[in-house]
């Protein structure tokens, strides 16, 4: 296990925002050709975020506060993600997590509104995912990060497919942010812990087609085609996963394949970005992206904060 250093904290919260705002204008396009995507890197534009980095914001800076045992109080941060939407609607949010934060709005307790989608069902969106990498700032083992995962997504995505896929990639943060970038990433072994941390079959099957897609390196394309590229958690936490593992020591390569799979690219790369971030730091991330970065100011401020975290004794500068 690699020091949880601040180059790490602060390279899984801007690599996240670098992939949200990097993937936004692609988000709902079939496919994604490498030279529009070169050309959003060369833009002159800032880098501006979706919903993705507006809730991993609010959830920053819930975790940045409380310093008392628990970490996470879930009926504070439903008020805190529904206040956050309130105050920015246009950040390019779906039609199911707005319904849930309208009725939060309105006094409804977030174990009612987030059962009011669906059809009674609630969402099995990745919206709880996308947001989630901070906790693993906080957690003091896989099995804990996991935990604080799911729970952070419960004010929104009732589904146990939608906290599933928030335990997943609060799980993977957490190996992520622990992985020695001085070392070769056992990708294997990656998958093998993820399926311990999150005990259920539709997951398993998608980390066993992760481990063959990686193994036989597998493009963006194929990749989309074999574990999805949609909104739902299961069709696109594993395809965030299977970017980063593809290429666990490159953030950029990193978001760039991941924006290369195309639909839900701006979440596809804002999951992968954090991984690739909290693996090999700010520090190798592009300055002329990060310098472009809307919330670039933001992200640091919350970076000193939570790599001071008394979950965080160990960070070294
Ligand atoms: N929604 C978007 N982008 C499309 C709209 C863009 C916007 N209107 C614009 O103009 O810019 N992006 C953001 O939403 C995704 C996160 O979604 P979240 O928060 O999980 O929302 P939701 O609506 O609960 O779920 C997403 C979709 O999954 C399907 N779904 C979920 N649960 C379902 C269920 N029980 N039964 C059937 N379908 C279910 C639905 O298709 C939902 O729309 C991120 O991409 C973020 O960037
Ligand atoms: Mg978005
Ligand atoms: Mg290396
Ligand atoms: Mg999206």
């Amino acid at each position: 296990f690699a020091a949880v250093t601040h180059d790490k904290v602060l390279g899984l919260l801007l690599g996240g925002a670098l992939g949200d705002a990097l993937g936004a204008p692609f988000e709902g396009r079939p496919s994604v050709d490498a030279a529009d995507l070169a050309a959003e890197e060369r833009a002159p534009s800032r880098l501006v975020h979706t919903d993705d980095t507006a809730l991993t914001l609010a959830l920053a800076e819930h975790l940045a506060q409380r310093r008392d045992a628990e970490r996470l109080d879930v009926d504070a941060l439903a008020l805190e993600f529904a206040r956050a939407w309130r105050a920015e609607p246009w950040r390019g949010y779906g039609s199911g997590t707005p319904h849930v934060f309208g009725l939060i709005n309105a006094g409804v307790p977030w174990t009612e509104a987030s059962r009011a989608t669906f059809q009674g069902q609630g969402s099995y969106g990745n919206g709880a995912a996308m947001r989630v990498a901070p906790v693993a700032l906080v957690a003091d083992s896989l099995h804990h990060a996991a935990e604080l995962g799911q729970r952070s997504g419960e004010p929104t995505h009732s589904h146990k497919h939608g906290q599933h896929g928030a335990a997943c990639q609060a799980a993977a943060a957490y190996l992520a942010l622990h992985s020695d970038p001085a070392h070769p990433l056992d990708r294997t072994r990656f998958l093998q812990d993820l399926a311990r941390a999150v005990r259920s079959r539709p997951w398993h099957e998608k980390f066993d087609r992760a481990t063959e897609l990686t193994r036989n390196g597998a493009g963006p394309k194929h990749t989309a085609h074999a574990l999805g590229n949609d909104a739902s958690a299961l069709g696109s936490v594993p395809t965030a996963l299977t970017a980063f593992l593809t290429h666990p020591d490159d953030t950029t390569q990193t978001i760039r394949y991941a924006i290369q799979t195309g639909g839900d690219a701006d979440t596809i790369a804002a999951m992968a970005g954090a991984l690739a971030g909290a693996r090999n730091g700010a520090s190798t991330l592009s300055r002329g992206l990060i310098s472009r970065l809307e919330a670039a100011d933001q992200l640091h401020h919350l970076a000193d904060q939570l790599a001071g975290h008394p979950r965080n004794p160990t960070v070294t500068s």
